[in-house]
């Protein structure tokens, strides 16, 4: 079995990677850090005994994305599991304040990334009538807060997304499940405050969150079921975490 794991040289995504591999997978990992990509490759194969092929391009970039799909080896290219997770957001401001190059990155990325990568990923599964796309939506693709205005919008575009590709999968026999986390601490939080690491631990204060591997066990569950069995839609938060704007904290 191969899985395909997009944004896998941190957080949810390297989870994601370890699980599968610990249950038998050959795994393909991708993201930018081209060395995370190496290290993490060295110590998945050496812990767990299965091979690993990286894959170093920015899914922002639809020539980077077809030529690193191209490349892969035709021992390779039977993907049983895609898990659309890179995505990021960028920036917490009003729509009047926003920061214009905030938009374009969440926009270019958790939308048309995810829309290249399986552009390029289907018809490889469509060929072998079998498959299992998992796309890492949000909370926030399923409510909006205050400030989050563009990140919301990004995510729930990935909720339509999944809806739509369920319907154009089905003849294909070509699972798709959407995974909508809440509060998950990850490298997420350093990255919309762009490494401000103060601001970005101040939502985690006074909570237990989700931690990465809670959502990676999540999709491995998902990608475990019998074939008959699809699980189209989860959201999972900390328990201290109703909806997308009600927490718990403890004083
Ligand atoms: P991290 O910042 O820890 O990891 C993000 C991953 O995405 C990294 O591996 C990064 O790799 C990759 N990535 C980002 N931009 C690109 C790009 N342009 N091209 C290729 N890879 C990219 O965040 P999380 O693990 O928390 O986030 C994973 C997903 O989960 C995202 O889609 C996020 O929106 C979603 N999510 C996160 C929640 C949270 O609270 N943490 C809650 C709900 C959803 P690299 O930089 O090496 O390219
Ligand atoms: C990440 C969770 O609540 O910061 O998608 O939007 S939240």
């Amino acid at each position: 079995m191969i899985a395909f794991i997009t944004g896998a040289t941190a957080g949810i995504g390297k989870a994601t990677a370890e699980i599968f591999a610990k249950n038998g997978y050959n795994i393909i990992i991708t993201g930018r850090r081209k060395e995370r990509l190496d290290e993490f490759s060295s110590h998945l194969k050496s812990t767990y005994k299965v091979d690993v092929l990286t894959l170093n391009f920015d899914v922002r970039k639809l020539k980077e994305v077809e030529t690193a799909v191209n490349s892969i080896p035709a021992e390779w290219k039977n993907i049983d599991v895609l898990v659309n997770n890179a995505g990021l957001a960028v920036g917490l401001s009003t729509i009047q304040e926003g920061d214009i190059d905030d938009w374009e990155r969440m926009i270019d990325t958790n939308i048309k990334g995810l829309l290249y990568v399986t552009r390029t990923i289907a018809p490889l599964m469509i060929v072998n009538n079998s498959g299992h796309i998992i796309n890492i939506g949000s909370i926030a693709g399923k409510e909006v807060y205050a400030n989050g205005n563009v990140y919301c919008a990004t995510k729930h575009a990935v909720d339509a997304l999944s809806k739509s590709m369920r319907i154009d999968m089905l003849p294909h026999n070509i699972k798709v499940t959407a995974i909508n986390p809440g509060m998950v601490e990850t490298e997420f939080s350093i990255v919309r405050f762009k490494g401000d690491e103060d601001r970005a631990k101040k939502p985690y204060l006074g909570i237990e969150p989700l931690k990465a591997e809670d959502i990676a066990e999540t999709i491995y569950w998902c990608a475990s079921r019998p074939a008959h069995v699809n699980i189209n839609d989860i959201i999972i938060t900390p328990t201290v975490q109703a909806n997308a704007t009600t927490t718990f904290r403890k004083s």
